[in-house]
């Protein structure tokens, strides 16, 4: 049995979702885990995940935790059509791209979500449960940076941190794609570009991937085959339901502050 304890509007838990239907896998559990009711927090969930985070998928008792490992686990269980290259190199190659989404696109998105969307969620709360929400996280990376966001909101050190991350990834990505495309590794679509997307489609359901794409066109027609593939649609990748409107005009309040934070990135380090 394949259960994957998720929330709907996750970017890491539409990553598994995404590569299950590449693979057209449907029989899969859904087990919802709500974060914004603290079920991260339950002691049986921590058990799975003690970083009380989603995604995890349980198969047949076997606990996998970490989107993009999720995924590799999946395309090795799955292995028709693959999502990994086939020589050795490529996949270290395909590796790094993850790597870095991972390491520092994720933190990117998760900073510029918080201070677009959440950070209103997280004001609107009583002093008292706000505190208890993140006196209940494991992780103080995370804490630290959600209480910068919400405290400093653009003036944040992530927000300029998120700039610089995704400056450069988009910078290789048109790069990339103008070189040997049509996909980040070439011809094969795979977990380097699904494991991007999901990040990239929440900047978009923000409406902040415009300024990112708008002087690379090769970055561009790449986010667009990506949005072309059924699974993207079967996945429901980027802000669905009730959360689109909101992500959408929160989203928008931040674009002229955000444009001026990246034009004084960009005047001082180029861009990417
Ligand atoms: N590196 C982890 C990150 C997982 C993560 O941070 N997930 C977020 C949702 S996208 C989460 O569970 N946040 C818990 C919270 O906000 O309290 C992965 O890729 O699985």
């Amino acid at each position: 049995m394949l259960e994957l304890y998720y929330f709907e509007n996750s970017i890491c838990s539409e990553r598994p979702k995404m590569a299950l239907a590449e693979k057209g896998v449907t029989d899969w559990v859904p087990r919802h885990i709500h974060l914004f009711k603290g079920e991260q927090f339950d002691p049986a969930y921590l058990k799975l995940n003690p970083k009380a985070q989603v995604p995890t998928l349980v198969h047949d008792g076997e606990v996998i935790r970490e989107s993009s490992l999720i995924c590799d686990y999946l395309d090795d269980l799955y292995p028709d059509p693959p999502l990994k290259p086939a020589e050795p190199a490529a996949i270290a190659h395909m590796r790094e791209w993850i790597k870095e989404a991972d390491e520092a696109g994720f933190e990117g998105v998760a900073s510029l979500s918080f201070v677009a969307v959440f950070r209103a969620k997280l004001l609107a709360m009583s002093d008292a449960d706000r505190q208890a929400y993140w006196d209940g996280q494991t992780v103080l990376e995370r804490t630290q940076r959600q209480k910068s966001c919400v405290h400093e909101g653009m003036e944040s050190p992530y927000v300029m941190r998120a700039i610089a991350t995704w400056e450069r990834i988009f910078a290789r990505i048109d790069k990339t794609v103008a070189g040997s495309g049509p996909w980040l590794m070439g011809e094969q679509f795979t977990l380097a570009d699904l494991d991007l997307s999901t990040f990239i489609a929440r900047l978009d359901g923000m409406t902040l991937v415009e300024p990112w794409l708008a002087e690379r066109p090769h970055a561009r027609a790449w986010w667009r085959a990506v949005k072309a593939r059924p699974s993207y649609t079967q996945a429901n990748v980027g802000p669905s339901g009730e959360e689109t409107e909101p992500m959408r005009v929160e989203g928008a309040k931040i674009v002229d502050a955000f444009n001026r934070k990246r034009a004084e990135y960009v005047a001082k380090y180029g861009a990417g």
